[in-house]
């Protein structure tokens, strides 16, 4: 038998689920190099997961139409909540079907917009890094001016299972009625461990505390207790509204399940509450994510991109997703070679790297919620900030034509 090709090594497909046991248990940390049994590869690459953030539009922009700051610190709080589901458990229909997804390459993109009675929000996801792999993304609410940026990175441990810590943050911009400034949250993302590995049925639980701090002076803690001691049920979380720095005096607090429901109470936690009962949350329908017909799309453009690979996932065809996978990744190297030889970096299409180390944002908010001031910018390849500028050249580009995009495909993904 002939000994595998770089490409085949490096497109992680293939093995049995003990094989994949024995693999994660002598785990180097790098997600991506986990060469996962056939039937949990995922034909979704991580840049999708960018709109996880919004699936709630109307939640997302609620915070704008409220004039008092504690409420609309609780209403930042409540949409928070309500991604979470999205995030950590939308891929499995019923519990135990989390796959791999796909490893996106340096500069890809996914595009996409909601329209509904919140009008319209746009979404734009990039991979702004891919050693170490960290994902940027922009998304604003155009009516309301509500936007939210952020990047994520994933560092990835082994003990009794996969346990991954989030690196990055998030930031919620929120135009005040009649204030001039808007208002500022940073917010951090809560570290997530693989249940069910061992029956070969995976799951994300939440673990730790996550934060969100606000510039008008508000800050709410997120525990999230898996199957909790209160309610010894999964997915259990509390949280507490306090004015930063005086985390005793609760101003609400919100307690129940980020894969269900939830309440809202004003005031501390106590055992009888029902009487201050502000608001009770019972997941809503999404809003549907309006993506670009993939002829229409843009060749860095993760469906389009990855189209091929997706296709030989559905019909379980091994040899044609490594060869397909190892299209891309071999010209992806080719690019970095080339980059290197001319003394060039990959010139990213929305988002810049901070070069001065003290962002103003995380000066301000990141002692709070214990963020530094440079963003783990190491553990992410910079400190990324959605540029404006670029985003409206992108915007102005004409289209590319068939022949130019023909040019793209071959040259950046081997295609
Ligand atoms: C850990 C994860 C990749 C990262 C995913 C992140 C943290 C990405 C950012 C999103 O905003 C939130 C999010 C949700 C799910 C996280 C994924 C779950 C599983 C995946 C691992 C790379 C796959 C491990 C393989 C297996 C078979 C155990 O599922």
């Amino acid at each position: 038998m002939e000994s595998p090709t770089p490409t085949q090594q490096s497109s992680s497909v293939g093995a049995s689920w003990g094989a994949f046991l024995k693999s994660i248990a002598s785990f180097n940390g790098d997600l991506s190099s986990l060469t996962a049994p056939p039937f949990i590869l995922s034909s979704t690459s991580l840049t999708e997961f960018s709109s996880y953030w919004c699936e709630h539009p109307s939640v997302f922009a609620a915070p704008a139409k409220e004039s008092d700051p504690a409420k609309r610190a609780l209403l930042v709080l409540k949409w928070f909540l309500t991604t979470l589901k999205q995030q950590y458990a939308s891929r499995s229909e019923q519990y135990g079907n989390e796959k791999k997804p796909l490893n996106p390459f340096l500069g890809e993109l996914f595009l996409g917009k909601w329209e509904d009675d919140a009008g319209t929000t746009e979404l734009i996801s990039e991979q702004v890094s891919h050693h170490p792999p960290a994902t940027a993304y922009n998304i604003t609410n155009i009516p309301s001016g509500v936007r939210l940026e952020g990047y994520n990175a994933q560092k990835a441990s082994f003990s009794k299972t996969i346990n991954i810590k989030q690196i990055g943050h998030a930031v919620l911009t929120v135009p005040a009625p009649s204030a001039e400034e808007p208002d500022v949250f940073l917010i951090t993302l809560p570290s997530l461990h693989i249940e069910g590995l061992i029956f070969g049925s995976p799951f994300i639980e939440l673990d730790g505390s996550s934060y969100i701090t606000s510039s008008t002076g508000f800050t709410a803690k997120v525990d999230y207790s898996g199957k909790g001691w209160l309610s010894g049920k999964k997915n259990s979380f509390t949280a507490t509204l306090f004015p930063t720095g005086r985390e005793r005096d609760v101003l609400f607090n919100v307690s129940g399940q980020w894969t269900k429901s939830f309440e809202i109470h004003s005031g501390p936690a106590k055992y009888n509450a029902k009487d201050n009962l502000v608001e009770a949350w019972d997941p809503l329908p999404l809003s549907e994510l309006i993506v670009a017909p993939l002829e229409k799309q843009h060749p860095m453009e993760s469906r389009r991109a990855w189209s091929k690979v997706a296709a030989a996932i559905s019909k379980v065809d091994l040899d044609t997703v490594s060869l397909e996978k190892g299209k891309i990744e071999n010209a992806q190297r080719e690019m970095r070679t080339k980059e290197r030889t001319k003394g060039s970096t990959w010139q990213r299409r929305y988002f810049t790297a901070q070069n001065d180390t003290t962002d103003p944002i995380l000066k301000m908010l990141g002692p709070a919620v214990g963020l530094t001031e440079n963003g783990d910018a190491d553990k992410t390849g910079g400190l990324w900030r959605f540029d404006l500028e670029k985003s409206n050249r992108a915007r102005n580009e004409p289209p590319l034509s068939g022949e130019e995009a023909d040019e793209v495909a071959k040259e950046m993904l081997g295609q």
